[in-house]
This record gives C-alpha cells, sequence and structure tokens, in this order.
C-alpha cells in the first residue's frame, strides 16, 4: 500500500471519527514515511478548504512519553478546523475517544527562517499563553508505534488558548493544573516540558527546517503537555490553570 492510501486511511478515520487498526501492525514503514503519510493526509484537510495554523510538539515530557510508551519527541499539523473557543463547547460528536492535556502555546511574531536559539527564540514571539490541548488517536484503544502517531498527525485534533501575555513572562518553571468540573485531575510544572518550554519551541523551529514546513508570523506552537492527558465526557467543563498565564477552560458538549 502506498504513502497516499494509507494518508486516505487515517484522513477517512479523523472524519467520521471512527477509530481504525495500527496501520503499523500491516505495513512496515519508517518514521521518514510517516511524516511523508502525515504531509500526505493534511494536504487531504487543505483541498477541503482547512488552512495550516501551526505546529505542535509531542511527548516533550516524560510525564506524556511514559503515559504512552513513545520516547521520541514528535511534531504535527494545526489546522483552523481544530481551533475551539475560549470557554466555548467542543462538539463531542466529531471525536473518537478525545483527551485533554495541559499544554502552553506561543504565537509566532515573525516568519522564522532558521533554527532558532535561546538567545533570539523571544525576539519571534508575539505572545505565550495557557492552552489546553484535545487528543484524538484515530487507533483504537488510543494505542500506537512511533511511526503510527506521526503517520496520524500526532493524534492532532483540536486546542483551546487562553489570552496572550508578553514573552518576557518567565514560564520555565510554573504550575500547570487540569481540572474536570472544577476538581484537579493532573497536576505538574512547565518545567516538565524538556526542563523549559522555550526548548520546544527551538525543537520545533529545528524539525520544521529538516522537514521543510514554514513557520510563519501568526502560527501557534503547542509546547507539549506537561502532565499525562486526561479522557474527557461529555457534559464536562475542562480548564487548565497555569500559574501566572491565567486559565482557559472549555464544555464537552
Ligand atoms: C500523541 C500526542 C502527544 C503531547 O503533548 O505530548 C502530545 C498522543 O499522546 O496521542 O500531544
Ligand atoms: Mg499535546
Amino acid at each position: 500500500m502506498n504513502i497516499n492510501e494509507l494518508a486516505n486511511i487515517l484522513d477517512q478515520a479523523a472524519l467520521n471519527a471512527s477509530s481504525i487498526a495500527q496501520i503499523s501492525k500491516m505495513h512496515t514503514f519508517s518514521e521518514k514515511e510517516a511524516y511523508a503519510i502525515q504531509t500526505a493526509s493534511l494536504e487531504k484537510r487543505y483541498t477541503r478548504g482547512e488552512k495550516f495554523i501551526g505546529l505542535k510538539m509531542g511527548f516533550t515530557s516524560r510525564a506524556k512519553m511514559e503515559q504512552m510508551g513513545v520516547h521520541d519527541m514528535i511534531w504535527g499539523r494545526l489546522t483552523d478546523a481544530m481551533l475551539i473557543e475560549k470557554e466555548g463547547t467542543m462538539d463531542f460528536s466529531r471525536f473518537i475517544h478525545p483527551r485533554a492535556e495541559p499544554e502552553i502555546c506561543f504565537l509566532i511574531k515573525k516568519d522564522i527562517d532558521q533554527v532558532l536559539t535561546l538567545e533570539n527564540v523571544k525576539d519571534y514571539v508575539e505572545g505565550v499563553a495557557a492552552a489546553i490541548e484535545i487528543i484524538d488517536s484515530r487507533y483504537q484503544n488510543f494505542k500506537f508505534s512511533l511511526e503510527d502517531v506521526i503517520a496520524d498527525n500526532c493524534s492532532s485534533s483540536g486546542l483551546v488558548l487562553g489570552d496572550w501575555l508578553s514573552p518576557k513572562t518567565d514560564i520555565s518553571n510554573l504550575k500547570m493544573v487540569l481540572e474536570v468540573n472544577h476538581r484537579p485531575v493532573q497536576v505538574g510544572t512547565s518545567a516538565a516540558i524538556l526542563d523549559n518550554p522555550w526548548e520546544s519551541l527551538i525543537a520545533a523551529t529545528r524539525l520544521a527546517h529538516q522537514y521543510g514546513q514554514k513557520i510563519s508570523a501568526g502560527n501557534y506552537i503547542m509546547a507539549g503537555a506537561a502532565t499525562p492527558a486526561v479522557y474527557v465526557e461529555s457534559g464536562q467543563y475542562v480548564q487548565v490553570k497555569v500559574e501566572t498565564l491565567g486559565n482557559v477552560g472549555f464544555n464537552v458538549g
């Protein structure tokens, strides 16, 4: 089976909110091929009118690597169809088995044409915000190999963004709490994200450069979850509270 056929299977699974068997169980493919499948599946979304809005980093914390049994950093693409308005409602019927996780998001100020460093990264950032990522693996039981999850656009399915603060805000060690119905269900710190979430943005610029993906002014970069993800259910109110950055929440419809 070729890359385009596998991309189509994953795209249809996402579109119809129906889970599929792990594609790595039937086909052997490399990490590089997995990114080619991801790229091809995103092309189908763009053809339907979805717009690229940025990147999400995955497995940037030990907590996430351990939860999913995958031990390499990954990256996926975000589109405008994934945006959920803060304090808005997510349409549960569009998802298979969604999970929420506490994140930090960066808003890019100017096109990034190089691999950034700790010295210059803040020059390219307009703001930082508390954020929630909603992931929804297209694979049965949320189980996958590294290659499977990359091909599946790293489980990307939704994001909720809080208010933007200055990039001068110290985000290196902030308490991050994920709450469901106003009760904490996961507690962590931003230091869990590669010791410092700025490192995640730097890694995103390195990987984007390597794979020829442009990062432009106005794009969002999600740094990756600080804690394990939690399944959400209809009727719940889900909120992330990040020390200094503030709170952001959404309702599960
Ligand atoms: C893969 C996506 C990982 C993160 O923040 O680490 C991720 C998954 O867990 O399904 O989004
Ligand atoms: Mg995530």
